[in-house]
């Protein structure tokens, strides 16, 4: 398939500066910029996803699908699927993403049985790899995707009938060879359908216990096959099941540490599933960062007058800054990075719409690292939340915190205070930093 089958109309996207008028092109994301002792490309690890940019055809519970890809222009599935894989690889070099996901099913299709499943995977997975080769494209994390077929509609590790459990445990074994070979960084669990909907029916107990007992076995195998990435749990609240187990960052990581899971696996933050849940990006990413847990992130937003899942592109640079602040305070991503979990809109039909939606979130998502990498070697930021703490840097309070004062001592030492003078939490003046580094694009 030739190079330039899908998208003849785009040549490649480069970084033509700020000034720039051409939607083709990055006004901010400078892939080779160096900014805090790396390039900006090894900073963001960018991926694309492959489910909302090639499989979803922007179908919704209203109506049918509206974007009429010309890869799905073949009637045998495993055909279609190797159209597919030649578009994404077209998608990703032109423009210019380092790193993409997938769920099983999306790169090759579900057969009749296990065993055929497996084979339609591994012949996608070969022509993956060499597609990989060809282009220097890497895995940033496969997925099994446990929620789509009728049979997981009780759920899959946490079904009521083991026989559906045991399924579920193949393919996972599958997509985790596929991610082997792949390659790839992590490997992600997002359990839509591991919760439930009346506890009327439900052995809450039970299935939490066998979550933990699957996700254990995924961890065992993993290892055993020569995979040394992250395994990642991917909180949600809601939607598709009413009551879902990994319900935000906190409830994941007590259950992981119930467990004992917390050693293999991390937390992949999603912005639109932070806000489903009522609390920020940042909220949710700075959780997981204080239990040692921040694996990777999806990047995308929802919308703030309805209470569902838009997955729509990134093009906040608030929230880019203020998540950027988190995970640059965290070290920056190790295995994982920043997967676009977003799609274009039923009505955004036009092929290049796919290009102009990651070209917007690429450049907020690197303007933001140049803000909060601004904010942080200023520590104007920091300087304000130490002094916030500082009686905790000295004396009795120094001795608090390393756990040398009992209550009774504690008692004592207020006893002997003068009144206690309040003093103000600063935020508007917080807030006036960050927009004050925001005007000035980051540059000190
Ligand atoms: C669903 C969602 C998934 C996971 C991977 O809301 O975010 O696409 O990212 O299964
Ligand atoms: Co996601």
């Amino acid at each position: 398939m030739s190079k330039n089958a899908y998208f003849p109309n785009v040549s490649g996207i480069s970084y033509e500066g700020p000034q720039s008028d051409n939607p083709l092109a990055f006004k901010y994301y400078d892939a080779n910029r160096r900014i805090a002792g790396k390039t900006v490309k090894e900073h963001l690890r960018f991926a694309v996803c492959y489910w909302h940019s090639f499989c979803a055809n922007g179908s919704d519970p209203f109506g049918s699908g509206t974007l009429n890809h010309p890869w799905e222009a073949a009637s045998n599935p495993l055909d279609r699927a190797k159209r597919r894989l030649d578009a994404a690889f077209e998608f990703f070099g032109k423009l210019g993403a380092p790193y993409y996901c997938f769920h099983d099913r999306d790169l090759a299709p579900e057969g009749e049985t296990v065993k055929e499943s497996e084979a339609n995977l591994r012949t996608l997975v070969s022509l993956a790899k060499e597609q990989q080769k060809a282009t220097g494209v890497k895995l940033l994390w496969g997925t099994a995707n446990l929620f789509s077929h009728p049979r997981y509609m009780n759920g899959a590790a946490t079904n009521p009938d083991f026989r559906v459990v045991a399924h579920a445990a193949a393919q996972v074994h599958a997509a985790l060879e596929a991610t082997v070979e792949l390659g790839g960084s992590c490997f992600v669990f997002w359990g839509g359908r591991e919760g439930y909907s009346t506890l009327l029916n439900t052995d809450m107990k039970r299935e939490l216990d066998n979550f933990g007992k699957f996700l254990g076995l995924a961890r065992d195998y993993g290892r055993k096959i020569g995979f040394q990435g992250d395994f990642l749990i991917e909180p949600k609240p809601m939607e598709p099941s009413k009551h879902q187990y990994d319900f935000d960052a906190a409830t994941t990581i007590g259950f992981l540490r119930h467990y004992g899971l917390d050693q293999d696996f991390k937390l992949n933050i999603e912005a639109n599933h932070a806000t489903l849940a009522n609390h920020t990006f940042a909220h949710e990413l700075q959780t997981a960062a204080d239990a040692g847990l921040l694996g990777s992130i999806d990047a995308n937003r929802g919308d703030s007058q309805n209470g569902w899942d838009t997955d729509q592109f990134p093009t906040n640079i608030y929230d880019a800054v203020e998540s950027l602040l988190v995970i640059l305070g965290n070290g920056g991503f190790k295995h994982g990075g920043i997967n676009f979990d977003a799609k274009v809109r039923r009505n955004s039909i036009d092929l290049d719409d796919l290009f102009i939606g990651h070209i917007g979130a690429m450049d907020t998502f690197a303007y933001g690292l140049e803000v909060a990498v601004a904010l942080i070697e200023s520590s104007a930021i920091a300087k304000v939340r130490s002094e916030r703490y500082r009686s905790f840097a000295q004396g009795a309070g120094l001795d608090f915190t390393r756990g040398s004062l009992n209550l009774t001592q504690l008692r004592d030492y207020a006893a002997d205070l003068p009144a206690i003078k309040a003093e103000s939490g600063k935020q508007e003046l917080l807030e006036n930093i960050v927009n004050q580094y925001l005007f000035r694009g980051g540059k000190g």
